[in-house]
């Protein structure tokens, strides 16, 4: 399997990174659309949030938990976005489960 974001986790592709411990990793998206634009990921490979099992049900609560701490260090006191594409009608194009963490401006909604 060749995974781009497995690959981050690897260190075999480098990334921006923002924060890193034993279960997950964000760093800057290649492409950000807004000021602050992050993306969180466990390392383990999920392939979508379609994919999810019970097992993972901590590991969900771990990230969300970790994305308000990462908000909080990048100045995102007034709110953000926390996004999540899922398959292909859903526009994810990188297929390992990730939150993009959007902030840093007042966001549009619905999205323009
Ligand atoms: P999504 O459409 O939700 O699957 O978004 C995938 C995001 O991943 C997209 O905003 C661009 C970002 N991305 C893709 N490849 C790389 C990469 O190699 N490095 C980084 N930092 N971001 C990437």
């Amino acid at each position: 399997m060749n995974c781009i974001f497995c690959n981050i986790v690897s260190k075999k592709v480098p990334a921006k990174l923002v924060y890193e411990d034993s279960k997950i990793l964000a760093f800057h998206d290649v492409n950000p659309v807004v000021s602050v634009h992050i993306l969180i990921i466990p390392k383990k490979h999920i392939e979508s949030a379609m994919h999810l099992k019970k097992e993972d049900e901590q590991l969900i609560g771990y990230i969300f938990l970790k994305i308000k701490d990462i908000a909080k260090n990048f100045g995102c006191d007034n709110g953000y976005r926390i996004v999540n594409n899922c398959g292909k009608d859903g526009g994810q194009t990188v297929n390992h489960l990730h939150f993009h963490l959007l902030g840093g401006n007042s966001l549009s909604w619905p999205p323009g």
